[in-house]
């Protein structure tokens, strides 16, 4: 790294003790932004990358809640509005005992790259609460929606800042969510994507990410002479975005084998198909967080505590969390021959793995890129909203597509544009950060 990014990074640090994801995706970012630095002194001089790496507004506020039992319960919520360079604020809603700010701001400052890369005029936020949906009544989990909204609603807005769901929140948080906004503010707006199908959602926004890692996959794979095509799939996670990344590589003639949760992974040689695709919807549905109820379904091998990286595999699909791929996973991976790592989880990859991948010279789909396919996909159901009028899943799924491809291409010119022929990181960091730091300079001291 350069003296003026390493120094940037240091007063991350010293600003935001106690942070270390937002540390990490900082560093990420900036590792590559170094290329740009060095062509192109006016960023550095317009100071953006400082801008970039301040939220442009943190929202924290008290959410109060009564269980079944009629015992009151205080959870934290947060959103982050980070930047707003070329839309309104956009991104998910995180509901996990392990949110903290730092998590959320590594999200926020990912998504800004993120949304950028889907051409679509969308800026970056992210938010959450440290509220655990393990467990909960389906009572519960709407009285929590519903007091998170009722602070959350006066600081957004279908033209100001447009959430969506995360990790712990899906289409029964959204309505929840949803329902109570319209409750205070009057209105039918296209303020939350991931809406239901009959009240404004768009079809295909639950598969979108999963499809769009998975569309980002073969077009790595295809500049390699490869297709999905009788490869094995080893798989993380077993949520939303990992429905939607199964689902695809059956259609695409790919095997899924692993599935995973903070319990542990299971093993299925035969592939993850058929009815039990439906079943991860069950498991989803089920608020146990775990995935040991699979190897009993369907008679396969559950390994507890262990992760899905030690089976054999050509291709490593992470889907569930930030940092699940270490060192010692990357070197067993890439000792097992596996050609491929596509991110689909945020940051699942540690910044030491991601070196030894990129050493190897294994194709390597960043987060920001290769599951841009969900928020993309948001995009097209704010255009439907806007519109008052639906689309067909085949027409989203059609542009979906051609967005994935666009991305894949972007990051390919802009790294060999920038002389890191090869590398989809430095690709999408980059022109991730270029239209972005084009429109602020526009927009004067912004
Ligand atoms: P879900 O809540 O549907 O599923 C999350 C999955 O990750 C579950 O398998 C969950 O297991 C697991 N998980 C969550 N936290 C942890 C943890 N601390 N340790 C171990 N496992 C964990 O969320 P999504 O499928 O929507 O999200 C998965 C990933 O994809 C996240 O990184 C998210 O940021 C990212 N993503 C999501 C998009 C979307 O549109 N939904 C878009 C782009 C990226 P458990 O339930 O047991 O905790
Ligand atoms: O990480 C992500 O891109 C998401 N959770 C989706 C955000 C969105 O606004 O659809």
């Amino acid at each position: 790294m350069s003296e003026y990014t390493n120094r940037i990074v240091e007063l991350v640090k010293a600003k935001n003790p106690s942070e270390p994801e937002f540390h990490q995706a900082v560093q990420e970012v900036t590792e590559s932004l170094d290329l740009v630095f060095q062509r192109h002194p006016e960023y550095q001089a317009a100071r953006i990358l400082e801008r970039m790496v301040e939220p442009e507004r943190v929202i924290i506020f008290r959410v109060p809640w009564m269980d079944d039992q009629g015992d009151f319960h205080i959870n934290r919520g947060y959103r982050i509005e980070m930047n707003s360079a070329i839309g309104p604020y956009k991104g998910g809603l995180r509901f996990h005992p392990s949110v903290t700010m730092g998590i959320l701001k590594f999200l926020a400052f990912e998504q800004v790259f993120k949304n950028s890369l889907t051409t679509l005029p969308m800026g970056g936020g992210k938010g959450g609460s440290d509220f655990n949906p393990k467990g909960k009544s389906d009572n519960e989990i709407m009285r929590f929606c519903q007091s998170f909204m009722t602070e959350l609603f006066r600081h957004i807005g279908p033209n100001t800042d447009v959430p969506a769901g995360d990790i712990g929140v899906g289409t029964r948080e959204i309505g929840y969510l949803f329902g109570q906004y319209k409750r205070l503010k009057n209105e039918f707006t296209g303020v939350l994507t991931g809406k239901g199908l009959n009240w404004g959602g768009s079809l295909i926004r639950p598969e979108a990410t999963g499809f769009g890692v998975v569309y980002f996959t073969e077009e790595m794979l295809k500049t390699k002479g490869m297709t999905i095509e009788g490869k094995t799939v080893a798989l993380s996670g077993f949520g939303n975005v990992a429905w939607g990344a199964v689902q695809k590589i059956n259609e695409l003639g790919g095997k899924v084998v692993t599935l995973s949760g903070p319990d542990g992974y299971i093993y299925d040689p035969d592939g993850v198909k058929g009815e039990k695709i439906e079943y991860m919807l069950k498991l989803r549905a089920s608020n146990k967080d775990a995935v040991e109820d699979y190897a009993s379904e369907f008679g396969v091998q559950f390994f507890p505590d262990k992760k899905p990286w030690e089976v054999k595999a050509d291709i490593a699909i992470p889907c569930a969390t930030q940092n699940e791929i270490y060192p010692e996973d990357a070197k067993t991976l890439i000792d097992n021959g596996c050609v491929a790592v596509c991110e689909a989880a945020n940051m699942p990859t540690t910044l030491e793995a991601y070196h030894l991948f990129k050493e190897a010279g294994i194709l390597f789909g960043p987060a920001k890129a290769a599951n841009a396919g969900g928020v993309a996909t948001s995009g097209l159901e704010m255009a439907q909203n806007s519109m008052r009028l639906p689309w067909s899943s085949e027409e989203v799924d059609k542009r979906l597509h051609e967005i994935m491809v666009r991305i894949h291409n972007t990051c390919l010119e802009t790294a060999d544009r920038f002389g890191s022929q090869g590398n989809y990181v430095d690709g999408a960091n980059i022109a991730g950060f270029l239209k972005v730091a084009d429109a602020m300079i526009d927009q004067g001291l912004v």
